[in-house]
C-alpha cells in the first residue's frame, strides 16, 4: 500500500490508508489510545487499542495502517482507526529537551537552537522556512523576468569589499585569504562582462564582534547589480517592484503560513524616499535622539519607522544620500554635493534590510577614490582592471534574507529565521 501524507488523508475520501510520521502526542483513556501523528503536512489523530501503542514514545517515527473515519470530535475532523502500528525509528532519550506538542515551545531561544532538529519539528518553526523559501523564489523569478542572470561568485576571496575590519581570515594554501563579506566586486565585474544585469543568492560572512538580535556572522545575501542605469532611482524602482511582486507571491503561495503568524500584507506598497539628513532631523526633533554621522542607529531606525507608520501608514522607507565618508569606496558621490553619495538603505518595520547605491564606473575616478580612502589600488588590481574596458554606469543593492524573513513574520530574533545560526558564541550545531 502506498503512503498518504496527512494533508491528503484529511482532504480526500478513501477508506484504507497508510500514514507515516512522528508521535506527536499519546493519550490513553482506558483501553483506547489516541495518538497524534505528525508529518510534514499536518497532524492527524490515530485511534488504537492501547495494546498496539504500548511501546510508543513521543517523537518515535512510526507507520500506521487503518481506516479513515470522519469524526467531528477529532481535532481535524478526520481520524484513523488503526489496524497496525509499526515503529520505524526508535528513540534514545530520558526526557525530551523540551515539549514540542504545546502551542509554543517553553524554552529559551538558545536551548531551542542547541536542539535544532527538535525545535524545528512544530509546524510553526518550519513555516518560517517555507516563507523564506518563497521570498527567495520570488526574488529569483522577479529578477529573471526583468532580464537578470543568476550568478555564483567565489566566497574565498583576497580582499575586503565592505571595509577591512569585519573579515574572517582563511589559510588558503599558505596565503592569507578571507570569507567574502559580499559578492560586491564580482557582481559589478559581471555587469561589465556583458551580462548587464545579474543577481546572486549566496552566503556572506561578517566577523562583527557584536551579538545582537539582528546580526549573524553568516547570512544569506540576495544581491542585485544592474548596468546602464540613469540614476540610483532606477535601483529603488526595481526594488520597490520586487517588494510588490513578493507580497503578491506570498499571499498566494504562503496564505496558511501568513495566517499562522497573524500577518496580513498590503495589496501594494509605495515606498517613500527621503534623504538621511531629513530622517536624522526628524528623529532629533521628534524624539530628542541624536544620530551618528553614518546613518540612524538601531533605536533611531525604530523611532523613525514608528514616525513613518503613524504619519504615512507605511512599513517601508528608503533613506538616501548617505555621507561619502561612511559608505564604501566604490559608491558614486552625489553630483550636487560630493560629501554625499548616490546611495540608499531600505528600512522595513524599523530595521535596515537593504543597502544599495550607484557605483563609480570610471577607472580613474575609482582609483583615486581608493587612494582617498587610504587604500592601495594594487590590492584591488583584479577588480580595478575590469574597469579599463568600458564599464557602463551601474549600481545595485543587497537584501539580507534572514532580516526580511524576520520582519515579514514579526519575529523577535534573526536566529529564528536561520536554520543553524552562526554568531559570536555559536559554531554548533
Ligand atoms: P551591507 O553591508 O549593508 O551592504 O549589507 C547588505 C544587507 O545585508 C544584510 N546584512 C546582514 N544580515 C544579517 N547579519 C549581518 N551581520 C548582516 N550584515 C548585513 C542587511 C543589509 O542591509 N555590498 C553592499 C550591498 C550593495 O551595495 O550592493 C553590502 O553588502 O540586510
Amino acid at each position: 500500500m502506498k503512503r498518504s501524507c496527512v494533508a491528503d488523508v484529511l482532504a480526500n475520501d478513501s477508506s484504507k490508508v497508510l500514514v507515516k510520521g512522528w508521535v506527536h502526542n499519546i493519550n490513553c483513556v482506558g483501553k483506547i489510545a489516541f495518538v497524534h501523528l505528525r508529518d510534514r503536512t499536518g497532524i492527524i489523530q490515530i485511534v488504537a487499542d492501547e495494546s498496539m501503542v504500548r511501546d510508543l514514545r513521543l517523537e518515535m517515527s512510526i507507520e500506521v495502517t487503518g481506516n479513515r473515519v470522519v469524526n467531528g470530535k477529532a481535532p481535524s475532523g478526520v481520524e484513523i482507526h488503526a489496524e497496525a502500528v509499526r515503529i520505524l525509528g526508535t528513540v534514545y532519550y530520558d526526557m525530551l529537551p523540551f515539549g514540542i506538542n504545546r502551542k509554543r515551545i517553553n524554552a529559551s531561544l538558545d536551548t531551542q537552537l542547541d536542539h535544532r532538529t527538535v525545535s524545528l519539528r512544530p509546524a510553526r518553526s518550519r513555516a518560517i522556512f517555507r516563507v523564506q523559501q518563497e521570498i527567495e523564489e520570488a526574488f529569483r523569478s522577479y529578477f529573471r523576468e526583468h532580464g537578470f542572470t543568476q550568478i555564483h561568485t567565489p566566497k574565498i576571496i583576497s580582499s575586503a569589499t565592505e571595509g577591512g575590519s569585519e573579515m574572517f581570515t582563511v589559510d588558503f594554501f599558505g596565503r592569507r585569504a578571507f570569507l567574502a563579506q559580499s559578492p560586491q566586486f564580482y557582481k559589478q565585474m559581471m555587469v561589465g562582462a556583458g551580462f548587464e544585469r545579474v543577481f546572486e543568492i549566496g552566503h556572506a560572512y561578517r566577523a562583527e564582534l557584536h551579538n545582537t538580535w539582528r546580526h549573524l556572522s553568516e547570512y544569506v545575501s540576495m544581491d542585485v547589480e544592474m548596468g546602464f542605469i540613469e540614476s540610483y532611482e532606477d535601483l529603488m524602482d526595481i526594488e520597490e517592484g520586487y517588494i510588490n511582486y513578493l507580497f503578491r507571491h506570498l499571499k498566494s503561495a504562503c496564505a496558511a503560513e501568513l495566517e499562522m503568524f497573524g500577518v496580513s500584507l498590503p495589496d501594494s506598497v509605495e515606498i517613500p524616499r527621503l534623504p538621511l539628513a531629513e530622517a536624522q532631523r526628524i528623529v532629533l526633533e521628534k524624539y530628542g535622539r541624536r544620530s551618528p554621522l553614518s546613518g540612524l542607529d538601531a533605536e533611531g531606525e525604530k523611532l523613525f519607522s514608528e514616525y513613518m507608520k503613524n504619519e504615512y501608514g507605511t512599513d517601508f522607507v528608503f533613506l538616501t544620500k548617505y555621507p561619502a565618508s561612511k559608505r564604501p569606496m566604490y559608491t558614486m558621490p552625489d553630483p550636487e554635493n560630493p560629501e554625499l553619495t548616490q546611495s540608499f538603505d531600505l528600512i522595513y518595520k524599523g530595521l535596515e534590510i537593504t543597502t544599495g547605491s550607484q557605483r563609480i564606473h570610471d577607472y580613474e575616478m575609482l582609483k583615486s577614490n581608493m587612494e582617498k580612502f587610504g587604500l592601495d589600488p594594487e590590492n584591488f588590481r583584479f577588480y580595478l582592471d575590469s574597469f579599463r574596458y568600458g564599464m557602463p554606469p551601474h549600481g545595485g543593492f543587497a537584501i539580507g534574507l534572514e532580516r526580511i524573513t524576520m520582519k515579514l513574520l514579526d519575529l523577535d530574533n534573526i536566529r529564528e529565521a536561520t536554520l543553524f545560526p552562526r554568531d559570536i558564541k555559536r559554531l554548533e550545531p
